[in-house]
């Protein structure tokens, strides 16, 4: 009998997988499991049960109606899965190919929906029948009910029996969707279409993490950009190996003699990730739309893993458009009026005469009005010695102003805030205090980063300080242009600078300094390994 799935049924399906995608994209470190310990024992097996339950509950289905029917309480389970599912992203206990392990797992609890449903005589894989197969596979539901002491009103069987509701009368359906499995025709053409699209997106996206690793050195990126990778080889499984290998004719394929003359060529390593990316988002697409002819979940899969790329390629490209603004830009100084051991202007020309590449507009108390006339003269100065000016939390001023950024903390406007207020001309720094934060910031689209405090420090008050160690992580992870900050001084910079900073960012250092000339000299003395 040919299978049909609800589109009910596929929802689940799909909110299941999207809550075990996370469970792939979490790491798995011995403190988390030791955090997490009973549910570290889950298998994939039991993770995909667990995830599906959850996604059930979610969903307005007959499966509601068979759990009110079991004396239950839709909400109230709700409630307790709420309780369990924090741990869940970290429970898959095998670790050597936790994706490819979950992706089997799903297929597996796929199949005995199918199962149940046919037990049933029915030609269509409803909510009820996931629900059903829960009760029959690996035993994570029987064993949570157990332990939440949770029991069944009636017989496991009625679950998926004929729709009819506690009443009497009949239930309706879920709406059925097309077959899962591709129509008989011959596919040959679609096959090859994917299996050249496939590859194609496959070689792009190496061709990024390559250059991202070797070229950029940024181990969090090439992590991603594997975990991309993964996703996209687990979605291609989902195919036929054999169809499309069967399909695959590169003799003959016209499009192998055609190169355009931009394709023959490129500028730098830059160049060749956009390319790359291109090339990559081109090929999702068609894999996404000639998919859908022979799998719409396959296809929708395709179209998370595009939308995915989209964030990446603009958090890489925003990484090489920072590189070259702020090359040679190492020193960052924060200037506060108060802060200033001499006039606030002579301040900064001593800074900038010296070499300092960032200015940042930090004034806590000035009234707007004097704010602007400020950021103006500043702007006249830095600009006369190829300086930029960034603005500490003003996106207003800094448009006002044409300043060159904006510079955002954790507690204040987010970087998509900021855009919506200053557009996409002006820088856009982020302080991050961990490498959570770090990557969070990367991925916004961050111009640059602060890194710290590194040191305690007078000028701004922290509960914590995240010290040497921070900078190593970032110097290591990291290739976004970052900035040490906190309590640098020309006594200790050379520390910061041994402990992987290439670029700092001081307040006090040059502002509060008798002389700002050579406390500015002294530190780019320090960066240039002097
Ligand atoms: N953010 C992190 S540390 C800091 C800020 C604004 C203060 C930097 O000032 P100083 O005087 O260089 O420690």
């Amino acid at each position: 009998m040919e299978h049909f799935l609800t589109a009910a049924a596929l929802r689940v399906i799909e909110a299941a997988r999207g809550l075990t995608d996370a469970t792939v994209m979490a790491p798995v470190t011995p403190e988390v499991f030791s955090q997490h310990d009973s549910a570290a024992r889950l298998n994939s097996d039991q993770v995909v049960e667990a995830a599906m339950f959850w996604a059930l509950l979610e969903e307005e289905s007959v499966a509601h109606q068979r759990l009110i029917e079991q004396g239950l309480e839709i909400d109230d389970l709700r409630q307790r899965m709420k309780r369990f599912l924090p741990s869940l992203p970290f429970s898959v206990s095998d670790e050597t190919d936790r994706s490819s392990s979950l992706s089997t797992a799903f297929d597996r609890m796929i199949r005995q929906a199918r199962h149940e449903a046919h037990k049933v005589s029915r030609s269509e894989v409803g909510t009820e029948h996931l629900l059903r197969a829960l009760f029959e596979t690996n035993g994570w539901l029987t064993a949570w009910l157990a332990q939440e002491r949770i029991a069944l009103a009636k017989p496991v069987e009625e679950i998926s029996g004929p729709a009819t509701s506690a009443s009497g009368a009949p239930l309706e359906h879920e709406q059925i969707l097309l077959p899962e499995t591709a129509p008989p025709e011959n596919l040959t053409a679609v096959y090859r279409l994917l299996d050249a699209s496939g590859n194609r997106a496959r070689e792009g996206l190496r061709v990024i993490e390559d250059a991202v690793r070797m070229v950029r050195n940024d181990g969090w990126f090439s992590r991603e950009l594997k975990e991309l990778r993964h996703r996209l080889t687990t979605a291609l499984r989902m195919l036929p190996e054999e169809a499309l290998l069967a399909s695959r004719d590169t003799p003959n394929d016209v499009g192998t003699h055609i190169t355009i003359m931009s394709e023959t060529m490129r500028g730098s390593a830059n160049d060749v990730i956009a390319a790359a990316f291109k090339r990559l988002q081109e090929s999702l697409r068609s894999l996404e739309e000639y998919g859908k002819i022979i799998n719409g979940y396959f296809a929708s899969r395709i179209e998370a893993i595009r939308y995915q790329s989209y964030t990446l390629e603009k958090a890489v490209r925003i990484g090489q458009f920072s590189q070259t603004t702020l090359e040679g830009r190492v020193l960052y100084l924060l200037l506060t009026e108060k802060l200033c051991h001499r006039p606030v202007g002579q301040t900064l020309r001593e800074a900038l005469r010296a070499g300092v590449g960032i200015v940042q507009i930090r004034e806590k108390s000035m009234s707007d009005r004097r704010l602007l006339d400020h950021t103006r003269l500043v702007l006249d100065l830095a600009h006369e010695y190829d300086a930029l000016v960034i603005m500490n939390d003003r996106p207003d001023l800094a448009t006002l102003t044409q300043a060159d950024g904006i510079h955002v903390g954790q507690d204040e406007l987010t970087i998509a805030q900021v855009r919506q207020i200053a557009g996409p001309r002006p820088l856009v720094g982020v302080s991050t205090h961990s490498l959570q934060q770090a990557e969070a910031a990367v991925i916004e689209g961050a111009s640059y980063i602060g890194v710290g405090p590194t040191f305690p420090t007078t000028t701004k008050e922290f509960v914590e300080y995240a010290g040497l160690e921070y900078v190593r992580e970032v110097a290591r992870e990291i290739d976004l242009p970052a900035y040490a900050i906190g309590g640098i001084t020309t006594e200790n910079a050379a520390e910061v600078v041994a402990a992987g900073a290439t670029r700092l960012a001081v307040s006090s250092a040059i502002c509060s300094a008798k002389e700002p000339y050579d406390a500015a000299n002294q530190l780019l003395e320090i960066l240039n390994g002097g």
